[in-house]
């Protein structure tokens, strides 16, 4: 009997994705990247039950009237609001993602650019490589963390699991979401993002990316923020005014800024090259090999079981 035909979309690591498996059940046919679509024949195209997809291109109707057969587009990530779902639905194609499996690896990484911007350990790491240590002594002074109040803008799957960190730093948790949540009695709801920066020494950004959550960070919220605050960004580069935060870092408006996400990546505003106050990451918020596998098998075993006529594991909640 003649395999079902699935597409691997994306640049993978060996870990991500296991080939060999793939093939031993459908078959397969690849892109690294969506844009090269045409390079595969029609006839081939046209056979295609299932996306396993992995990147932040656009893919829409444009796409899905070139795979009349496809079912199910399963993405590699929790993020995907570069894929249109509206048409997806009009297609009558599935679409799931890779939830909870990265919340660790990406509040691990956020508490990691939280401390690398207070503790300046960039500035520590080149105090030593640069002979500063031994010809002046002490660096710089910096700034506390343990004990001071950290709030955070979204609380979904990650942000909870900021949150739940933090404490262990003695922080008093403060978050704005768009209802109040069943958690801590402790912790308290701000109903407006600009009233949560008021109240914070420092701020996290864990929104959704997307359209609804665009330029969420407005320079109102920097200002509230304030010359003590710094800011952590795990989410999109899109849930930040870029250009206001930009203006903010050099102003010296807020103390710093720990970002794992940018607008335009990899082509990032080449203004965030020469600030002393920013930690930067290149996206790297789930990218440890334990948890890509993990995305990898989610990834597969959605696809297996969509296909095989059964419920997906995890499919977007708008499919509920
Ligand atoms: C991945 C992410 O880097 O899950 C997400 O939404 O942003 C990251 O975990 C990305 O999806 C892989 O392309």
């Amino acid at each position: 009997m003649e395999k079902v035909s699935i597409l691997i979309v994306g640049k993978y690591a060996e870990i991500e994705c296991n080939l060999d498996r793939f093939r031993d059940h459908f078959n397969v046919l690849k892109l690294s990247d969506l844009s090269d679509i045409n390079k595969i024949d029609e006839p081939e195209l046209k056979k295609v039950q299932a996306i396993a997809f992995k990147g932040h291109s656009t893919l829409n109707s444009n796409t899905l009237k070139k795979l009349p057969s496809l079912r199910l587009i399963s993405n590699f990530g929790v993020g995907y609001e570069t894929i249109n779902v509206a048409d997806a639905k009009a297609a009558n194609v599935l679409v799931t993602y890779t939830p909870d499996v990265l919340s660790d690896d990406v509040a691990d990484l956020a508490l990691a650019l939280l401390f690398g911007v207070s503790r300046h350990l960039l500035q520590g790491d080149d105090w030593i490589r640069s002979g500063s240590w031994r010809e002046k002594g002490e660096m710089p002074l910096n700034k506390k963390i343990s004990g001071s109040t950290c709030g955070i803008i979204g609380l979904g799957r990650i942000g909870f699991e900021i949150a739940k960190r933090l404490e262990s730093f003695k922080i008093k948790i403060h978050y704005y979401s768009r209802s109040r949540k069943n958690v801590s009695q402790k912790w308290i709801y701000h109903k407006s993002p600009v009233n949560l920066a008021k109240v914070v020494d420092n701020l996290f950004v864990s929104l959704v990316g997307g359209e609804g959550t665009r330029g969420f960070v407005s320079s109102e919220v920097l200002d509230a923020l304030g010359p003590r605050g710094i800011l952590v960004n795990i989410s999109r580069g899109s849930t930040i005014n870029e250009t206001a935060l930009l203006e903010a870092l050099e102003k010296k408006k807020i103390y710093g800024a720990g970002l794992d996400v940018f607008e335009n990546e990899p082509n990032i505003n080449a203004r965030f090259l020469s600030l002393k106050n920013v930690f930067i990451q290149p996206h790297q918020g789930s990218c440890t090999r334990e948890t890509r596998k993990a995305m990898g098998e989610l990834q597969f075993q959605n696809i297996l079981e969509c296909l095989a006529g059964r419920k997906a594991l995890t499919p977007i909640p708008e499919m509920n």
